[in-house]
Formats: C-alpha cells, structure tokens, sequence
C-alpha cells in the first residue's frame, strides 16, 4: 500500500516529509496529507490529488515545526476524499495518526466507539486507530499504542504523534511495511526506504509485532508486548531507483513476490473469525434478490477478462447459476440479452477501462444489477456499479498484470462462496474446507517463487523460439490464456492458448520438432484426457513441459520432457497457483531477450480508449 513518512529532529519537517513522500509517489496515490507540531500545536493538511495540491495548501499557509508525520493514501475503505486523506486525528485533534494498511474489524470498533460517545468524520478504516488511542490514553503514548493494537485485528504500520508528548514519534507495525531511519540529532520512518534515503542509509527494519519509540537523538525499540528489542542496524547501498523496487530488478518481479500479501489483503475482514464463511459486508444485494439471480455475465478485457474465466467456473461450480462470459469490447455490440435478473459482472484493475465502463453502463440501461471487481477505490467502475468488491492488491505499477489478476481470482472465489452460503449450494463444512485452503494459499505462492531459477531455465529455453503453445482444459485453459497473453506482452513471442482437446481440430499442424508446449494439468478428472492430447504433440517432436498439482507428478511425469510441480490445493483454487510459474516464465523470457519488462511496447496500464 501506499506511502508513510515520518521525521523527528530539527529541521523544518513540513519540507521533510513532503520530499519524502515524493520519493513514493511512483507507487501511485489519491490523496496526501502531512501533519505537524506547530506552535500552534498539532496542526493537519491534507488534499485529495496529487502532491501538487497539498503543497499549493502548505504555500499559502505553512506549518512550521520540527516533527511531522505524512501520509499518501491508497484508498481502501472509503473514496478518496479530504476527509479520508490521512493523518487522521481523535476529536480533541490531540493525537494523528498515519496508517497503511486494513483494520479488518474496523466496523465493530467504530460502532463501540460511537457508543463511548466519539464522532467520526471519515469513512476510514483508519480513524478508528486515532479514536482507539486516544481512548487508551493515560500519560503514556506508548503504552496507550501498545492497548490500542490489541483491540485491531488486520495490517497495519502506523505513524503516531500526540500533542500531549510532542518529543516522541511512535512507529508500529503489522503486516505492513515500515523501516526507521536513523540519522545524527534527527530519526525517520517510512513506509519504504525510498522516503528516508535521501537523508540516511542507515534503517532499522521493523518486523511483524514490532514498535520504535523515535525521539530527536535516540531510536527505542520493542515489541507491542513492551519488551526491549536490539536490532542490526542494515545499511542501504541501493541508488533510490533500486530502492523504490526494494532491490528488485523489476517492478514486475516485485508485484509477482508481492502476491502473498495480495491474497492475504484480499482476504481481510472477508472471512468470519470463526473461518467458517465468508463475509463480504460491502455486498448490498438482499438475499431474496440473491435466490432471484437468473444468469451472470462477466465482462472484462485482457487479463481481467481471463480471471473472469475462471470466475465462471467458481461461480457455476459452487452456486450453479449459469455464467456467460464476454470480452467487454463485443459485449454491448453483440446485443447481449440482459434482463433484471442478470448479474452483470465487471473487472477492471484500474476501474477505469473504457470498454468496461462502457459494457457496465449497457448493463445498467438494461436494468441488472452490477458487481465490480476492481483495484482502485473511487474508481469509474467503482462509483458506477451497484456492488463493489475491491481487490487489495495495493498499486500494480509494472504493465502486465500479475498480483492485480491473483486478487481478482481471489475475489471471485470470495464471491462464488458467499452466492453458496446464501443459495445453500454448498454446506457450512465445504465453505470452511475452501476457506482453510485459501488461507493456506499465501505460503504456497511462497513455495513456487523460491522456484525461480528453475523457471528462469525454462525461460531461457523459451526465449529461443518465436513460438510455442499452452494447452488445458476447463481452468486449465483459462489459465493457459492468461499464461498465453503473459508471455506475448512482455517477451512478444508468439503463443497460443489452445483447449487441449481443440488442437487436432486444426492447428496441430503447426506443432514442428522442437517446438515448446506448456500444458496445464490440475484437474484430477481431466488428467487423462489432457495426457491424450500431450501425446499428440509430443509424436510431432514437441517439447512438453507440465504443470501439475503435487500428486499428479507421476502419472503426468512419464508423458512429459520436464515438470513443475505446484502444491497439492483443491482444483477450484488451482488456478491461484498454477499461473504463478506462468508469470515467472514470462518475466524471464522477457529479461532474456533484453525487453524492457516493465513498460512492454505497444500497451498501457489503463487503457482508457475503445
Ligand atoms: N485503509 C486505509 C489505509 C490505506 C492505505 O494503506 N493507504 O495508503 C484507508 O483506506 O485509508
């Protein structure tokens, strides 16, 4: 997620901060705000845009002060806005805070909150943090941080300043990142080292449960328990464009490592405590109006428009509605045949797909109901649509999409359980067994990148060839799509995804000796078929490598050149993993034939033309 910084010494903060939260503005942002002690006592600005806006504010109205925190904000709850900029304060303006990342029981809190008699302005998560603090005050903001945590659950790294105690910044972390910056009469923090670099290169990377008292020349560190740590202190030598890909060749490279944190931040607050089912409370749809679903259209483009595949078959699977799905571009030129009772399903990463917004409005003239999935809070798709899940993979910054596609799968698997839940499809236990794979998830994805020089290999080979195929069957396939449309976009080397089955019925006359085939084999009740098929190619001089789900490997090992093998998860989830050594093919094909992998020729992050 998005940008903290925090500076405590005897500089004039103001500028401090706002050079720091410069330095991670490429990560993407909506809003940003800065607050610091000033004689005045804690005083906050913040503005909805660009930095630009919230430095024409500080122009004509500085703050002056030496301690300061400030924030850039990556909507998750609640558009973006002033109001929901951070830092947030408590309603004696006593105490602010910056935060990254989601209090999962955020609704619960806020409710408690406003029984104790306290006001909210915003619609944050975030500002619970500030009330919650300043509820637990009682001399010591230490320890009122350290009660505070206790009653969160979910990620968070946090910037705290009170004006009851203006020597002392407090910095806490939970699954989200924050490093302290240690200088001479002067201490940082910030959410990534690019904020700090400028200034020192000597941090203090905080782990999970851990906190830093920062005063002008001493740097305190413990755990929220209150024990004293010691820590090494970890030099950076990275010039800042390292830095900001936190020592990644690549931002694609990053996003693809990031895809444990984009499922478990997809998965917060979506779950019962219990692990029993799923809640998604941002969900308007009663479910009288649930039973009365007839059909569903997913409608999407490139990638998103792959996830929508697999989207079809969780949603047919689990909550037997039947699923059309369609390309947005020939969505509303196909005359599609939408009546109220279709669900109309959109996703876009960006929210901001012309084509997609375009085929959501031909939804909404036709009178169904729509459901967007999407990465961007306060998006088009999202202001337009009836329901929005919102996937929290935080900014994807490198063209080609990888954590933003395993978000949506994420997503679509949250929703096809919950359409479960409500229609009684499916039983409280199924729902638990699918829950508890998917929490298993994150650690698996961990497994397949430690995989990566293997992958690298592979793509070596690959890069040789201007051809090659991906092959499966039922989601297999629309993984081998998305696999397929990887490989093109950044390596530009042609493939085609083929429905293993379909090849004979034509284009297996382009299999030539040596040619790379990649096919997709999870599915335990297809295996067999698509060993039929491999077969085929195979007897044209194919090189065949198989990706298969642990357990497959030696009936699938025999008929194969090479095999990758994917831990053992339940077939619906498959595709969570299966396309994660796809991706890392492509990547290195890509670095192999010298492209430039982040910005890919010919393509755009949003693609906001039809
Ligand atoms: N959940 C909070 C913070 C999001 C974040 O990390 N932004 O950078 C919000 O929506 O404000």
């Amino acid at each position: 997620m998005c940008g903290i910084v925090g500076y405590i010494g005897n500089r004039e903060s103001q500028d401090i901060l706002i050079e720091g939260l410069k330095k991670l503005e490429y990560r993407g942002y909506d809003s940003a705000g800065i607050a610091v002690f000033t004689q005045e006592g804690l005083e906050v600005r913040k503005s909805i845009g660009r930095l630009a806006n919230l430095e024409g504010k500080l122009e004509g109205d500085p703050l002056h002060g030496s301690v300061g925190i400030g924030h850039t904000r990556w909507a998750t709850h609640g558009k973006p806005s002033d109001a929901n900029s951070h830092p947030h304060t408590d309603n004696s303006h006593k105490f602010s805070v910056v935060h990254n990342g989601i209090i999962e029981n955020y609704l619960e809190l806020k409710e408690e909150l406003i029984a104790k008699g306290r006001h909210f302005v915003s619609e944050t998560d975030t500002e619970v943090i500030s009330h919650l603090i300043a509820e637990e005050y009682d001399g010591d903001i230490v320890q009122a941080v350290q009660r505070a945590v206790k009653h969160m659950r979910g990620a968070y790294a946090l910037g705290v300043l009170t004006e009851y105690e203006p020597d002392r910044l407090v910095a806490v972390r939970f699954a989200s990142p924050l490093v302290i910056g240690v200088g001479k009469g002067e201490n940082f923090i910030g959410s990534d080292i690019p904020a700090i670099l400028e200034y020192t290169r000597d941090v203090y990377i905080l782990n999970d449960g851990e906190m830093a008292v920062l005063t002008t020349n001493a740097v305190e560190l413990m755990t929220i328990e209150g024990e004293v740590i010691s820590k090494e202190i970890f030099h950076v030598d990275w010039d800042l464009v390292t830095a900001e890909k936190a020592g990644f060749d690549h931002f694609m490279l990053k996003e693809i490592y990031e895809q444990p944190k984009a499922y478990r931040d997809t998965m917060m607050g979506r779950v019962s405590e219990d692990g029993r089912s799923v809640v998604l409370k941002e969900i308007g749809m009663t479910a009288e109006q649930i039973r009365g679903i007839r059909k569903v259209h997913i409608v999407a483009c490139g990638t998103a428009f792959h996830a929508g595949l697999v989207g079809k078959t969780v949603i047919e699977g689990l909550a037997r509605i039947p699923v059309e799905t369609d390309v947005a571009s020939e969505y509303r030129y196909r005359s599609p045949i939408i009546t109220p009772d279709t669900l109309v399903i959109v996703v876009s990463q960006s929210g901001e797909t012309a084509d997609t917004l375009a085929a959501l409005r031909e939804a909404k003239r036709n009178g169904a109901r729509v459901l967007a999935i999407t990465n961007v809070v306060g998006s088009s798709v999202a202001r337009e649509a009836d329901d929005v899940i919102i996937t929290q993979a935080g900014p994807e910054i490198a063209v080609a999409s990888t954590k933003a596609y395993t978000s949506q799968l994420i997503a679509f698997n949250l929703f096809g359980l919950y359409l479960a839940q409500v229609l009684g499809t499916r039983d409280e236990a199924f729902v638990a067994e699918v829950l508890e794979a998917m929490h298993k998830l994150p650690e698996q994805v961990e497994a397949i990148i430690e995989q990566a020089p293997v992958l690298k290999q592979v793509a070596d080979s690959i890069s040789t060839h201007n051809n090659l195929f991906f092959i499966g069957r039922g989601v297999d396939f629309a993984v081998a799509q998305e696999g397929s449309l990887k490989l093109k976009e950044i390596s530009y080397i042609h493939s085609e995804a083929y429905a293993a089955g379909e090849l004979k019925h034509g284009t297996l006359a382009l299999i030539e000796d040596g040619i790379p085939v990649i096919a997709v084999i999870t599915q335990k009740d297809l295996y067999e078929k698509t060993l039929s098929n491999i077969k085929e190619v195979k007897a044209r001089g194919a090189h065949v490598l198989g990706v298969v789900n642990a357990g497959m490997e030696e009936e699938v090992g025999k008929s194969v050149d090479e095999l990758f093998v994917i831990p053992k998860t339940l077939q619906l989830l498959s595709p969570t993993l299966s396309v994660i050594p796809l991706q890392l093919i492509s990547y290195y094909a890509s670095l192999a034939r010298g492209n430039d992998v982040d910005k890919p020729r010919n393509l755009a992050k949003s693609v906001t033309v039809e």
